[in-house]
């Protein structure tokens, strides 16, 4: 390789580069994996293959690697492989990065002019049988289950128009669909967003398209038994910008939030936009529907939290203050004209929302989160936000205690994924990985979910650093 990666958080640290394809058999576990856990863990994490471009460039480009760690009669083998995305052969080829700015072709080397730049770096999805790598700004790789090679990109044999497809399908486990949705859908920076579901099957069952006010970064939407909802943040895309070589997101508060709002058995037709002042949120927690009430629940905050999204805004804003003010539920009623909602809080501010996925789209009582608290630990740069999280929650949204628990002061965690219990009455558990800042090395943690402040019933030791995910997955055997 001719030159190093950038000095700057996005590539130093505990978020160096790895690119560490490998497999190791039977790692070591301290403590004792229940017996009950049975299933693979598959994560989605950028690593850059080669040094940037640009050296301004963010983690959120790196390119999609996919882990697997298979756990089985308490063992566990972990596999670890890039997607061979098209950009990707393309840069090895060239034995260096080809694709510029994040999301802006125009600032790419002419060779790959018309290629595809995705990186499938995001979420692994599980659904009719494939294993999706997604990115939000592109189609979608599939990738082998059990060996982790990839197969193609994939658009149901061509029969989806959308040119993207989201990092966040929402999954109904009583009917077995998969809803998802793609923005800028027809092209960069355009307003076209297609809303889509796929049947129990893995058919694409509708793709129903609609036009948002403003072009904006949709990571994530919510779905209730009846009801859709799209929010829109302030963070726009501009062609013109892009074909000056400028950024894909700028932070444009004036332009305020809408939330949209369709009933879930008809057509985009019937969505309803609630007009609101400018908020951010990059995940939703969980939403559910009570007749004409819908309530979604996430951490707003009043300013994008991605320094690199600051930074093409001119924003300087120190990162305690850009994080969320702490979990909310909006209620919107529907049968009401204006665009009033009311807000209730449920909890400490965050990110890396999950609950049980029985628990989706109901009325549900037990969420998990992660936040930041002095008292387990100082910041430590972990993550493509800048500090990593230090802290676990459990929410309890009927009443009772939030409960808390950290992984030691010198450890920052990775988004956590819930596994079911088979066992009548039990939580499931949570697993993830915690960087470990003293020794650089990786390990993987299992918590019971309905008993975190005890701390790990099991420990997995990597032998190298796990860089940090952006989203995993649990599928059972
Ligand atoms: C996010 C992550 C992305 C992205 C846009 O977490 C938003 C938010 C890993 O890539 O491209
Ligand atoms: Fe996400």
């Amino acid at each position: 390789m001719t030159h190093a990666y950038p000095e700057v958080f996005d590539f130093a640290g505990f978020n160096a580069p790895s690119r560490i394809e490998c497999d190791i058999y039977d790692l070591i576990v301290e403590g004792e994996i229940p017996a009950e856990i049975d299933g693979s863990w598959y994560r989605a994490i950028p690593d850059p293959a080669f040094p940037p471009k640009f050296a301004k460039d963010t983690y959120l480009s790196g390119d999609g690697m996919v882990s697997l760690m298979r756990i089985e009669n308490g063992h566990a083998d972990f596999k670890q492989r890039y997607v061979m995305t098209e950009r990707l052969k393309d840069d090895r080829a060239a034995r260096r990065a080809l694709h510029g700015l994040y999301r802006n072709p125009f600032t790419d080397d002419p060779s790959v002019k018309g290629r595809d730049r995705t990186v499938a770096n995001t979420t692994p999805v599980w659904h009719g049988g494939r294993l999706l790598m997604t990115k939000e700004d592109g189609l979608p790789y599939e990738v082998d289950p059990k060996t982790l090679e990839t197969k193609g990109q994939f658009n149901y044999g061509g029969r989806l128009k959308s040119q993207t497809f989201t990092a966040h399908p929402r999954l109904d486990d009583d009917s077995g669909e998969m809803f998802f949705f793609g923005y800028e859908a027809s092209g960069l920076a355009t307003r076209d967003v297609a809303f889509c579901i796929e049947d129990k099957n893995g058919e694409l069952q509708s793709e129903d398209w609609f036009q948002v006010p403003y072009c904006g970064l949709m990571h994530d939407f919510l779905v209730t038994k009846e009801h859709i909802v799209f929010p829109l943040w302030p963070m726009t895309a501009d062609l013109k910008r892009l074909a000056a070589g400028g950024a894909h997101w700028v932070w444009e508060p004036e332009k305020g939030s809408y939330i949209g709002i369709m009933p879930r058995g008809g057509s985009v037709k019937h969505l309803r936009w609630y007009r609101l002042p400018a908020r951010c949120s990059f995940h939703y927690l969980n939403a559910h529907s009570d007749g004409n009430r819908v309530h979604i629940d996430f951490a707003p905050s009043k300013v994008v939290m991605f320094p690199f999204i600051q930074d093409a805004s001119g924003l300087h804003i120190p990162p305690d203050q850009a994080g969320g003010r702490g979990y909310v539920r909006w209620t919107f009623d529907l049968s009401k004209p204006g665009d009033d909602f009311e807000e209730t809080p449920i909890g400490p501010g965050g990110d890396m929302p999950c609950v049980a996925r029985k628990d989706a789209m109901k009325k549900y009582e037990v969420g998990y989160i992660q936040t930041f608290t002095p008292q387990n630990g100082p910041p430590h740069v972990a993550g493509p936000v800048g500090a990593g999280f230090n802290t676990v929650v459990r929410l309890d949204l009927a009443g009772g205690q939030h409960r808390m628990t950290g992984l030691g002061a010198n450890a920052t965690v990775q988004e956590h994924v819930h596994i079911p219990s088979r066992t009548p009455g039990h939580e499931g558990y949570l697993i993830f990985a915690v960087d470990r800042h003293d020794t650089m090395l990786s390990e993987i943690a299992i918590l019971e979910a309905g008993n975190i402040e005890r701390g790990p019933v099991a420990r997995v030791k990597m032998p190298f650093r796990l860089r940090n995910q952006v989203h995993g997955l649990w599928v059972e055997n």
